[in-house]
């Protein structure tokens, strides 16, 4: 008799878009349709390839600087957030300004500010040159040190070591922030903590989840782009919870058929920013290869959801009158 090896997937829950990802995608593409192409949207609304290219063809140009935009246009600010000096460019450049920042990330900013106002200084634990921490860096560049991991808090620096409080990047580890945190305490024992978690609810979500699985999995398989902090993560505490091996992959046609060698767990997920049919191709890829069977791995429920930017409500609500007037007038 021969030895038939069980395949089985483990499908990570919650995985892929977060409320503030969401919001940030319908808010462009409700912008397009509501003042028609082109919608300048600064930074990548989010940091997914397919996202990006979608918006693309439907007529969204990205860019990186302001004064890329032209004069009169309109321009988003992408879900990462921006800093003050942002929209007072953007006010230069005689621009409309649609935020699309995620409302989780103006939480930290609005820390920051008080914090700052308050003359604290503050630890940012943050992924050196990511857009959030550009955002939130600059609402009070005199008050903040960036805190790139546990590596960099020997040589950081305070005016007055019994005003210091720490905040953080909103999609770090979980586990990483803490052993930073833990180092900072000890050089620094009244260092303060934030009000409330920086980290989000999603990104303590999706790693909560893939650590269940990774424990079980031989091989995890995150759905998401290199430049998504969030997706990034998801991979290193996969390894970290047991999994032999654990890749990213923006498609299904970057799996490598060699990484399902001696394999019989795969576990899969997806970062904050990716949208569910490619978490499907790649199911579809695995079950083609024998891996039919499918186990969901519930960490936790999400019901959390965000309005649109306030400056689209307004304009839909004003057309919406405009619209209830029209028929009445016709009626
Ligand atoms: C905005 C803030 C946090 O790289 P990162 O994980 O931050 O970003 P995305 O776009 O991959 O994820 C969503 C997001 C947006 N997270
Ligand atoms: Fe916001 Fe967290 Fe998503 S900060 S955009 S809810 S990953």
């Amino acid at each position: 008799m021969t030895a038939t090896t069980s395949r089985r997937v483990l499908l990570a829950a919650p995985r892929g878009y977060c409320a503030g990802v969401d919001r940030a995608v319908i808010a462009v593409e409700k912008a397009l349709e509501q003042y028609g192409a082109p919608i300048y949207v600064r930074h990548e609304i989010v940091h997914n390839k397919y996202v990006v290219q979608t918006l693309e063809r439907k007529g969204a140009i990205f860019v990186e600087q302001t004064e890329e935009v032209p004069p009169g246009s309109i321009v988003m600010f992408s879900a990462h957030g921006v800093a003050p000096v942002v929209h007072e460019e953007a006010a230069k450049g005689r621009l409309a300004t649609i935020d699309a920042t995620c409302p989780l990330v103006t939480k930290v900013h609005k820390e920051a500010v008080r914090f700052a106002n308050e003359d604290y200084d503050i630890l940012l634990i943050g992924h050196e040159g990511h857009e959030e921490v550009i955002g939130t860096s600059g609402e009070a560049p005199d008050h903040i040190t960036l805190v790139d991991g546990p590596g960099d808090v020997e040589k950081v620096e305070v005016r007055d070591p019994s005003k210091v409080v720490w905040l953080s990047q909103t999609t770090l580890s979980v586990d990483e922030t803490m052993e930073t945190v833990d180092a900072l305490k000890e050089k620094f024992p009244l260092l303060i903590s934030p009000p409330s978690d920086d980290i989000c609810y999603a990104t303590q979500n999706r790693q909560l989840a893939v650590k269940q699985m990774g424990a079980e999995a031989d091989l995890v398989i995150v759905v998401g782009s290199r430049n998504s902090s969030n997706s990034v993560r998801l991979v290193e505490v996969a390894k970290l919870a047991g999994a032999r091996a654990a890749y990213l992959v923006d498609f299904a046609d970057e799996i490598d058929p060699a990484w399902l060698d001696g394999v019989s767990t795969v576990g899969v997920t997806s970062g904050a920013s990716v949208p569910e049919v490619l978490v499907e191709q790649v199911l579809e890829w695995l079950a083609g290869r024998g891996f039919e069977d499918v186990e969901i791995v519930k960490a936790a429920e999400e019901s959390i959801t965000f309005s649109l930017p306030k400056e689209l409500r307004r304009d839909l609500r004003a057309e919406a009158g405009e619209l209830m007037r029209g028929d009445t007038s016709e009626g």
